[in-house]
């Protein structure tokens, strides 16, 4: 961002952040009512039903009443500039994928001390059926210059961070923009897109944490240097103290989740299960085009193989299965993956200054008895 720009936007008392202890504020628990994770039981589908995906929005859902008022605007370095309706957009070659989408701060209110912003558990992932149209063929149409550097892309919500107003904006390089794998999407799970999703038009990067993917979706610039928004560079950064500047959070880590077995405690959601042979499911997934080569089911302090499924696609979780024969006491369950690349799921949550990648095993606290009527 130009010193002009900062200059501009500054907000001259913004809320100071500091890092927050065990308890959680009622600014975190505001911000869970708005953004919801995935219902874990809702891991068993292959897809997650519209309305039980993950949602996470920063600022307000923009009002939107018809796709009749929305285009989308490509410019910047390019020889010619587009402006194209829904139904442009809709007429052009349709690609429709499963696409598996986490958000970075999954796993956040692990991380001691935390960060304050959303304070998601392990239910910010999610797998949805998206139909579009590619990228790459419509910015190809718009001639890009060979200065062309990044690609940003802008969406309709507008709010302040960090004591900058901003839109919600991010970039990519000129080479991933290009992936045939990116996507400009109108429709989930073969509906359109409901407004916190995204309605009209949203960007999905197969691969990438969640932020890649602008909702909203209105302008597309190309520019010629690398993008400073503060979406960009002023979070979304790996970082290990207040100090450090950061490594840019781009693709999806090793993880996987279990589908919590038996019958829940409503507070706790602790499980109470009859003892005997239970299959255990769950979900594993990798970004960056990487694929998950195995999962381990840990039961207590010991670890078995368990039964990785094929994906429906490159971009879509596995899922895993493994039959356990339970028996009465207390247990503690954990799933944990491995990426072809030998990358393993940490057991603990590594610190991280905002609270991103925790990609940390999952656990779950089951108690089992017999003759459960
Ligand atoms: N315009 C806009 N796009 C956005 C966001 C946002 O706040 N505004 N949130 C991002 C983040 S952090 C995530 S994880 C995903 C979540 O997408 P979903 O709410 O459809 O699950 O949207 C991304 N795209
Ligand atoms: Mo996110």
């Amino acid at each position: 961002m130009t010193t002009n720009m900062r200059s501009k936007n500054t907000i001259l008392n913004p809320p100071s952040k500091k890092h927050l202890g065990e308890q959680f504020t009622r600014a975190e628990v505001q911000l869970a009512n708005r953004n919801s994770g995935c219902l874990l039981e809702s891991l068993r589908h292959d897809v997650t039903p519209i309305g039980q995906h993950y949602l996470l929005s920063h600022f307000d859902v923009p009002h939107v009443e018809s796709e009749s008022d929305w285009s989308l605007s490509v410019c910047g370095l390019v020889g010619s500039p587009l402006d194209l309706s829904m139904q442009q957009l809709k007429d052009l070659p349709q690609v429709c994928r499963e696409v598996t989408l986490e958000c970075a701060g999954n796993g956040r209110q692990f991380s001691d001390p935390r960060w304050p912003s959303m304070p998601w558990g392990v239910e910010a992932v999610s797998t949805a059926r998206w139909r579009g149209t590619r990228l790459c063929d419509v910015l190809e149409q718009t001639k890009p210059d060979s200065s062309v550097v990044e690609w940003v892309f802008s969406g309709a919500d507008r709010g302040v961070d960090g004591g900058q107003l901003h839109f919600f904006e991010r970039s990519l390089t000129a080479a991933d923009a290009m992936s045939p794998d990116v996507m400009l999407v109108w429709e989930i799970n073969d509906q359109p897109l409901p407004p916190q999703h995204g309605f009209p038009l949203r960007l999905v990067v197969p691969g990438w944490y969640g932020m890649a993917s602008v909702k909203w979706l209105r302008r597309i610039e190309a520019i010629d240097h690398a993008f400073e928004g503060y979406q960009q560079v002023s979070t979304y950064q790996y970082r290990k103290s207040d100090q450090d500047p950061g490594v840019p959070i781009s693709t999806i880590k090793i993880k996987s989740l279990m589908a919590p077995p038996g019958y829940p405690d409503w507070s706790t959601r602790n499980r109470l299960l009859e003892a005997g042979p239970v299959e255990l499911t769950g979900r594993a997934w990798c970004g960056g085009g990487v694929a998950v080569h195995s999962v381990e089911v840990g039961i207590d302090e010991n670890w078995f193989p368990a039964l990785l499924h094929p994906a429906n696609n490159q971009h879509a979780w596995n899922r895993w299965t493994f039959t356990w024969d339970a028996e009465p006491g207390q247990h503690l369950l954990r799933c944990r993956a491995t990426d072809v690349e030998g990358n393993t799921q940490p057991l603990q949550a590594e610190w991280d200054r905002g609270g991103f990648g925790n990609n940390s095993v999952h656990q779950v606290n089951v108690w089992v008895e017999t003759g459960l009527a």
